[in-house]
């Protein structure tokens, strides 16, 4: 048996490593590089920059927050010198974004590619992570900082009999970078979440046939998609710190404020006006229209019964549409789509919708999809858009290992435990941007993105001026956190979505735990900036390193 290869030396003398380079890793590694003048190597599993933009090239893929606001506010520079073509900008555009802040910011040079994370290892006695890549190279460093999204672990259901289907399988989080040739295809797509809800008009144009096999039925709302004129551009970059103060004050993260008003305090007329405004103006402020949207189940249902209204209004087929509109869950409580077309596809002649709820997948047969009863769908493509193992799969998959040996497997064997979504107990260091426990998918990314990479910058930087060597969330503050996390759900609507990936509930066998913090993203900015002013409240520091002046 050949002799395997002795392990490469680890690579050494920095001072912090991030993983990933999407929104998070680059503003981590500008800021942590070139604001503290630490030595920080990014890995990236990808053979470029771009994170969640550069694995989702599905047909259809783009952002449903408003452009201008789905951008970096922390650089004047970046806002000045970028412009948005549409309001809802498309995935080659965004990831065209990306590699403009990483060359505005001359971030590539210390970022490697190709570099898939297998596991990291805190070492007690030398205080380093040690940290091991795919292709077998080994890192170092006392910091380590997570930058892996919340949305970038695939889900693929466990069908049976994949690999005896003759046709194509693709999922829509690892789609083919060639891109996919629809053309005269019959073509079988499973999942009708915000994926699915924005890839079925696009793939309906090619395709032969679209078959879209619906679990369970979504609200969507339309995104009213369009150019961007220069007026508006203008009005946009004269108008940032305006709009970056909205951001930073609703709980959304996002440019508009939440209605003031209950949607019960107001008559039939003047709330069904204000649903109709707000389809018609388009995108996901639908669900600030009046203040309760979220915590009032009758105030919902006015919501609800407006968006299944319009729902049996576009769609022709007074099945299909009974199909669609049966809606099982309260507006919102599942991630709101918004969409081109969506509704609109089901007129088509070549677009069918087979409910598998009713009739559940049996197995991927050779020629197609058969289901329970036995019915058989000839299909030449199969998508699945079937989601992800969200905000946990990603740092799972890694083997991270703490203090004592403790797995983060086995720490969050019955669901995620954290500090602010920013530290786990018993794993010194370790900074998870976007985290479990903090506001993260509940909000417009970057918003949530530039807080913590800030509030964790901070921290690095308060740890070398005072000659700490380590920090660690404490356990008592970890559980404070986790019943304050479950609280803030319990005050919303939420968690009433059983199936939703919000609580695990799209991935057999993950603890159903409410995961993102629900209480809002000003009030959480709040929060995280009173303990860090409260000397890093909840968390300890240790060890002795040389303090660095500021
Ligand atoms: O995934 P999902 P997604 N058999 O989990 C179904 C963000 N995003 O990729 O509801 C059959 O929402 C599943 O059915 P059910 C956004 O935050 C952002 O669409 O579990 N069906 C559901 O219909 C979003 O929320 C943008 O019963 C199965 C679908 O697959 C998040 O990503 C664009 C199944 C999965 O829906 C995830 O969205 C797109 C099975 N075994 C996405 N397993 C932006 O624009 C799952 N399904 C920024």
């Amino acid at each position: 048996m050949p002799e395997a290869p002795p392990p490469l030396a680890a690579e050494q003398g920095f001072d912090a490593l991030v993983i990933g380079a999407g929104f998070a890793g680059l503003y981590q590694l500008h800021a942590l590089r070139d604001r503290l003048g630490l030595r920080v190597r990014v890995l990236e599993a990808a053979d470029g920059v771009g994170g969640t933009w550069w694995w989702n090239r599905y047909p259809g893929a783009r952002c449903d927050s408003e452009s201008h606001a789905y951008a970096f506010y922390f650089s004047d520079d970046l806002l000045q010198s970028w412009d948005w073509s549409e309001r809802y900008p498309q995935q080659p555009e965004i990831l065209r974004y990306l590699n403009h802040v990483a060359d505005r910011l001359d971030l590539k040079r210390d970022i490697t590619f190709d570099a898939r994370v297998t596991s990291a290892r805190w070492d007690a006695t030398a205080a380093l992570w040690r940290v091991a890549t795919q292709d077998g190279r080994r890192y170092a460093a006392p910091f380590l900082v997570t930058a892996v999204g919340c949305l970038s672990s695939t889900n693929m259901p466990d069908i049976p009999g994949r690999e005896d289907f003759a046709g194509a399988i693709h999922h829509t989080g690892e789609w083919p970078h060639e891109g996919v040739d629809f053309t005269g295809k019959r073509v079988g797509m499973i999942g009708t979440g915000s994926t699915g809800i924005q890839a079925a008009p696009v793939l309906a144009e090619t395709a032969a046939h679209l078959t879209v096999f619906q679990r369970t039925a979504n609200y969507s709302i339309p995104a009213r998609n369009r150019p961007l004129d220069e007026d508006f551009k203008r009005w946009a970059k004269d108008h940032a710190p305006e709009i970056k103060q909205a951001m930073h004050s609703t709980p959304n993260g996002h440019a508009w404020p939440i209605g003031e008003r209950s949607a019960l305090e107001v008559d039939a007329a003047e709330r069904e006006a204000a649903f109709r405004a707000a389809w018609e103006k388009g995108g996901l402020a639908l669900r600030a229209t009046f203040r309760d949207i979220l915590t009032s189940r009758a105030a919902n249902d006015t919501a609800a019964d407006f968006i299944k209204a319009r729902i049996r209004e576009v769609v022709k087929d007074p099945a299909t549409a009974a199909l669609l509109a049966e809606i099982d869950h309260p507006f919102a409580t599942k991630r709101p789509p918004i969409d081109t077309g969506y509704f609109e596809t089901f007129n088509r002649d070549t677009v069918a919708l087979v409910d598998i709820r009713a009739d559940p997948i049996d197995r991927i047969t050779p020629t197609g999809l058969r289901l329970r009863s036995g019915a058989e769908h000839a299909l030449d493509v199969i998508v699945f858009a079937t989601g992800f193992d969200a905000m946990t799969g990603a740092l799972l998959r890694m083997d991270i290992t703490g203090r004592d040996g403790l797995a983060l497997r086995e720490a969050w064997a019955a669901g995620p435990r954290t500090q602010l979504g920013l530290q786990v107990p018993g794993f010194p260091n370790l900074f998870t941007i976007t985290g479990p426990g903090s506001p993260s998918v509940l909000t417009n990314m970057p918003v949530a993105i530039e807080q913590h990479v800030e509030w964790i910058s901070d921290c690095i930087a308060q740890l070398r001026r005072t000659g700490a060597a380590t920090i660690e969330a404490t356990e008592q503050a970890a559980d404070d956190w986790v019943a304050h996390v479950n609280a803030a759900a319990n005050a919303t609507l939420m968690p009433q979505a059983g199936h939703s990936w919000y609580l695990g509930a799209n991935v057999p066998g993950k603890p159903r735990v409410f995961m993102p913090y629900a209480g809002g993203m000003a009030r959480y900015r709040a929060i995280c900036a009173e303990v860090a002013a409260d000397g890093y409240r909840g968390f300890v520091t240790a060890g002795q390193a040389a303090p660095v002046p500021a």
